[in-house]
């Protein structure tokens, strides 16, 4: 792992990747609009859509039945997670044998570190356009490549010439790429508080990089400082392994500080499924459940519980977390200022195998 301002990471990314699959496995989808969903008539919504259909306006997250009436010759396909699943752990192989310090994001992005590799002419973007050439002649898809020197400035730069891309932010110009961007390429900003802080004539990466923190507290919460360093060009974070990660959490700053249980329950659950989603990309399940509590003279209290069953999804976090907050409400006065779940205790890739075949043997 390495810190430094000379590192070389990659972010890499599935172009339109479930619509992708279905293309490559159905040859007449081949250059049609294609969008990877749930049923229009179910109320679906889009998963994936190939990038011809994105000429029409065609998003992920748009209902189905919004797509169908914009292209209406579109191909509806439903999804098949169990190929997607499988396309990923191969690709993340192959990633692995390039560098062990790969951090999956999702079924369809990682990044690599490849600092360790760099000698003669063997750099960073040469790395990138090696790994996108055996991408496509092993699994005949194509990422979408952001190389730089931080997590950030490389999963910014895979995003902006998709599909197919390969953008290189070399060392001392990560500034002049960030800055003229618009705010809304940077994870964290979404639509809410993209909004508001062009409200505030806040329209690029440089906007945000003169703004004091306090102005972007308000609406960006406690990721503002984060934010903030982001824009600037700072960004210190280390690829994390699978195997290194300890623990995956997610909180949040009150607005007011509270002690009513129905504020506070909303708030538990609203997290937890924040987790459950992370812990679900990354294809993770933990044995204990965490909460964290900042009371509003900043004293800070955690509570945890250890489960016979490991969790992952929504509900399963939601319970325990939720009993973890019901005991300390029948046990305190005090107001809360924020609020946080986690959950650690990860099976190893191991035994994750096993409980799988286990799964898949119908146990
Ligand atoms: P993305 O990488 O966000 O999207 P994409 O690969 O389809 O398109 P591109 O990267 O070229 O912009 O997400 C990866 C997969 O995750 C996507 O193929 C389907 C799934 N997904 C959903 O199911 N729902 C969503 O809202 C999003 C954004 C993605
Ligand atoms: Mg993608
Ligand atoms: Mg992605």
């Amino acid at each position: 792992m390495s810190l430094g301002e000379n590192r070389g990471i990659l972010h890499a990314d599935f172009d339109a990747f479930y619509a992708s699959v279905e293309q490559r496995d159905f040859p007449e989808l081949i250059n049609r609009p294609v969008a990877v969903g749930g049923s229009p008539r179910k109320r679906g919504v889009v998963a994936s859509a190939s990038y011809e259909a994105r000429k029409f306006g065609i998003k992920s997250a748009m209902p189905m039945s919004v797509a169908v009436r914009k292209c209406p010759e579109i191909v509806v396909v439903s999804p098949r997670f169990a190929v997607y699943k499988e396309v990923s752990s191969r690709v993340m192989k192959v990633f692995r044998d390039i560098t062990p310090l790969v951090e999956p994001l999702s079924l369809d992005e990682a990044y690599l570190d490849v600092t360790h590799l760099i000698v003669g002419n063997v750099t960073p973007p040469q790395i990138a356009k090696n790994l996108k050439g055996e991408v496509f002649s092993k699994f005949g898809l194509t990422i979408s490549i952001g190389v730089s020197t931080s997590k950030s400035v490389a999963k910014i730069a895979s995003g902006i010439n998709k599909p197919n891309g390969l953008t290189i932010v070399r060392p001392g110009n990560e500034i002049s790429f960030l800055h003229p961007l618009p705010i809304e390429v940077v994870w964290g900003i979404g639509p809410k508080s993209s909004a508001k802080l062009r409200e505030l004539s806040i329209y690029t990466v440089g906007d945000i990089a003169s703004q004091p923190t306090e102005t972007l507290s308000d609406i960006l919460g406690s990721n503002a400082t984060h934010i903030k360093s982001i824009s600037e060009g700072v960004d210190l974070r280390p690829v994390i392994t699978q195997r290194e990660r300890k623990s995956i959490s997610s909180e949040t700053t009150l607005l007011e500080d509270s002690a009513d249980p129905t504020d506070l329950n909303e708030i538990v659950m609203r997290l937890s499924g924040q987790v459950a989603d992370s812990l679900l990309k990354r294809d993770l399940r933990g044995s204990t459940v965490k909460l964290k509590l900042r009371r509003s003279d900043f004293t800070i209290l955690t509570r945890q519980k250890t489960l016979p069953e490991k969790v992952q999804i929504p509900s399963e976090i939601t319970e325990s977390a939720l009993e973890l907050l019901a005991y300390e409400l029948e046990h305190s006065n005090d107001k809360y200022r924020l609020i946080g779940v986690g959950v650690s205790g990860f099976s190893t890739a191991e035994s994750r195998h096993d409980e799988m075949q286990l799964r898949f043997e119908g146990f």
